[in-house]
């Protein structure tokens, strides 16, 4: 008999609510949960696959232990006890040889909890966490606290200014933000589109600005000068509460609209135009997007841009603007960040978190800076900065350490919702550094190139099989389990726990199940997680500039358009441009061989990252790896549309698909990330084919590519040429 069961997907960040049709333990149908407070009925073409998901062959069922050479392709199934005995049994011996630091953590973007695996990784020792975090919207959050003190997803709903920077919802969020900038045009709102791309956005908009790649910090720059020498900024909100404005006016200085014209392939006239129609129409919101993020050695200084830009105009805090804080009673909620357990790493420990010494704005003394200043504000208004997202270790390090055991030995990582030979740059190097580890652990959907390199793979369940508690500034919403675990597959949760109490944490994980722990941090607001999904939520009541009353929770209480703390940590305190290292204007030479100027990683559905890619539904509708070409400079080259070329930078090159669109700039090149083949044998070397159409394997990580600040490293604004292959 068929029944109905109420559950979420959580196969990308918003958490949808689904009604699963499930037959004898078997999801037969996924639809969207119309009584879903938020999304409300609302599910995407990559939510709607979740029972191929569920159900797929390839899943991995059973804790798995590698026999022979690692990356041979051959497994023993073990049972979760035995299989977590030996790895912690390992790990507390190289943390006896070599301290705690030894072990690592590669994550992804927020698929799980994560504050369960920073809660052992603290409770261990380690500061040793790495990943996407370094170009993920975290470096974002940690310039916009260390600006005015918290981060803002920016209220599009009642906006009269949309701008779309490096961002593009209708392929990235086609639930949670697109479908709001639609409601915003309807409902008259002014949309500005900076994107290299004419993105179907663009198409909607009152103006377009086919920026060329990496160069966002200098356009950002531009707008501030104009807007300040025209008056067009907010004088009250600037007077009494920011401070650095004569530092920021003489940075842009410079930037006049026809040099800005020079460096972004923009005209002077789109410039000035552009910058008069975001100061002009308040309230306005710049959303974040991953186009600025990803661009290396810009992508901090162009976030602080941004902030400074939001606040002069000001629409920090504002109804239609950037609101910050959180909302009564949902600040109340035991707090992600408490879970973590931050103050349970000893100083000594914390002075060894890797590439701290290169980056310490994105480690513990930039963390510990920013929270200082937010410990200062009442508690549950403003949420503190996150030690998961904006205190990390730099990957580049943390595998160098791997490699060399400079300046000490990693001997040992676990991955958990990462792919990190996919996601991060020179997947060669990635490999090698895992490949040299006493112990790698995994904990995984399907056996992925990575997992293919570990010696412990462990079996997680998808979403639909365990719980979650899903809070944002705004609301906290319960996601229940839709059927129960298939197989041996366990929640991330179990899996930290059980390692943890066999590591002698046991007194630091009273809660036996994650319920348990939903309903401790549901206590203050009298609430169990049952409770909470029969009411359908907990939402908050927004307040407007609570600033008046507080400040900002920054040293100096104000927005601080010259940051004090970059000051301190040795950083460019006001907003900078850099050229890229490779680039046109940058590096003649390097930019003769490779003359098109490459951008990756631009999403589509139904793929998520490098999923997606063993079920058949999702397949169809994308069997290739591509690159896009506009037709002229494929014609120019001779080649046509479906031919596979291959794509190269100075760093190596990969096989694609081309494809050919006059949405994209005939200097420019776009290419797919994420590619690897299920399908292909798992042993080394082919490793499903992992570096065959890698395009990290074109994206460098030096120290010259990545942003100094925070070691944001490029996955766009390279250069590239496009060939036959041969
Ligand atoms: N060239 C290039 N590279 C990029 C990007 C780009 O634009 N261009 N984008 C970057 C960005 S923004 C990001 S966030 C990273 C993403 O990097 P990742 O998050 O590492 O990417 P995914 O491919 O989604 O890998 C997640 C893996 O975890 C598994 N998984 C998913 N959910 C869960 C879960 O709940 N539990 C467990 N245990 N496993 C789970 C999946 O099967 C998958 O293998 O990639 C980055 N890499
Ligand atoms: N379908 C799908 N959706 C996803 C994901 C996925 O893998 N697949 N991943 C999720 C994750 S983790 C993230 S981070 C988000 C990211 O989602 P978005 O923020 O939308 O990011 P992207 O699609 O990577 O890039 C956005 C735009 O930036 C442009 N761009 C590239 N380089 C530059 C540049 O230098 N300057 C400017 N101004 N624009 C540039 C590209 O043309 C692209 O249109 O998507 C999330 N949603
Ligand atoms: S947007 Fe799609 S993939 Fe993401 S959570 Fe919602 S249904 Fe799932
Ligand atoms: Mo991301």
């Amino acid at each position: 008999m068929t029944e109905v069961k109420r559950s979420y997907c959580g196969l990308c960040h918003p958490r949808c609510g689904l009604l699963l049709e499930v037959d004898g333990g078997r999801i037969v149908g996924v639809k969207g949960d119309p009584e879903h407070p938020v999304t409300r009925g609302a599910i995407c073409a990559r939510g709607r696959l979740m029972a191929d998901h569920v159900h797929h062959p390839d899943r991995l069922n059973h804790p798995l232990k590698r026999k022979g050479e690692r990356g041979a392709g051959r497994w023993q199934r073990l049972t979760w006890e035995q299989a977590l005995d030996e790895v912690a049994e390992q790990l507390g011996s190289l943390r006896g040889k070599y301290g705690a630091e030894t072990l690592a953590f590669t994550h992804g973007t927020k698929r799980t909890l994560h504050w369960d695996q920073r809660r052992f990784f603290n409770l261990f020792g380690s500061p040793n966490t790495c990943g996407a975090n370094n170009i993920c919207m975290c470096p974002s959050q940690a310039v916009a606290y260390a600006t005015y003190g918290g981060f803002s997803h920016g209220d599009v709903r009642q906006a009269k200014c949309v701008v779309l920077w490096g961002h593009g919802p209708s392929r990235s969020g086609p639930v949670g933000l697109y479908p709001m900038i639609r409601q915003a045009k309807k409902n008259g709102a002014r949309l500005i589109v900076v994107d290299p791309r004419r993105i179907p956005e663009a198409e909607q908009a009152d103006m377009w600005l086919p920026i060329r790649p990496g160069t966002d910090a200098a356009l950002m720059l531009g707008w501030l000068r104009i807007i300040i020498n025209e008056e067009r900024y907010d004088h009250d909100f600037v007077d009494q509460w920011t401070v650095g404005f004569d530092d920021l006016k003489a940075a842009c200085e410079e930037y006049t609209p026809e040099r800005v014209a020079r460096i972004t392939w923009l005209s002077a006239d789109q410039i000035v135009a552009s910058a008069r129609l975001y100061a002009e129409t308040r309230p306005a919101v710049i959303t974040w997007g991953f186009g600025i993020d990803k661009q290396g050695v810009n992508a901090t200084q162009a976030a602080r841009a941004r902030c400074c830009l939001r606040a002069v105009t000001g629409n920090l805090d504002v109804p239609g603007g950037e609101p910050l804080g959180m909302c009564d009673p949902i600040g109340r909620i035991v707090s992600e960040q408490a879970l973590q357990h931050n103050e349970a790493l000893s100083e000594a420990q914390r002075a060894k978190q890797l590439g701290v010494d290169e980056y310490p704005f994105f480690g513990f003394p930039g963390w510990s800076r920013n929270e200082a200043a937010n410990r200062r504000l009442p508690q549950g208004y403003m949420p503190p900065p996150s030690a998961d997202m904006t205190c990390v270790a730099h990957a580049r390090a943390v595998f160098g350490a791997m490699l060399t055991g400079e300046p000490y030995p990693v001997r040992a990582a676990i991955s958990l919702a990462s792919n990190p030979l996919l996601a991060l740059p020179d997947p060669r190097r990635t490999c090698a550094a895992l490949k040299s580890l006493d112990l790698y652990v995994v904990g995984e959907f399907y056996m992925t190139p990575s997992a293919a390199l570990a010696d412990y793979v462990f079996p997680i369940c998808s979403t639909v099989e365990t719980t979650e508690m899903w809070t944002t500034a705004a609301f906290c919403v319960a996601c229940p389990r839709g059927i129960a675990p298939l197989f041996e597959r366990r929640n991330t949760y179990d899996f930290w726990r059980a390692l943890g109490i066999r590591l002698g944490q046991e007194e630091d994980w009273p809660w036996e199940t994650v319920e348990a722990v939903w309903d401790f941090r549901l206590a203050p607001v009298g609430l169990t997680f049952d409770q909470l999904a029969a009411q359908n939520g907990l939402f908050g009541r927004r307040e407007y500039r609570r600033y008046e009353q507080y400040g900002f929770g920054t040293p100096s209480g104000k927005v601080e358009l010259r940051s004090s703390i970059f000051a301190e940590l040795g950083c460019a305190p006001v907003p900078v441009y850099r050229e890229m290292q490779h680039s046109p204007p940058g590096d003649a030479a390097t930019a003769a061989a490779y003359p098109l100027v490459l951008i990756t990683g631009s999403r589509f559905m139904p793929m998520y990252h490098s999923e997606q890619r063993q079920i058949a539904a999702a397949r169809e509708r994308r069997p290739d790896p591509l690159v896009t070409l506009h037709p002229e400079t494929a014609a120019g080259l001779g080649l046509a549309e479906g031919d596979w070329v291959r794509v190269e930078t100075p760093m190596d090159g990969v096989r694609m698909r081309l494809a050919l669109s006059d949405r994209v700039d005939p200097r420019m090149a776009d290419a797919d990330h994420g590619w690897w083949f299920p399908e292909r044998p798992a042993a080394e070397p082919e490793l499903f084919g992992v570096f065959a159409s890698n395009v990290n394997l074109l994206c460098p990580d030096d120290a010259g590519f990545c942003s100094p600040e925070i070691g944001s490293w490029p996955h766009s604004a390279l250069m590239c040429r496009v060939v036959r292959e041969a």
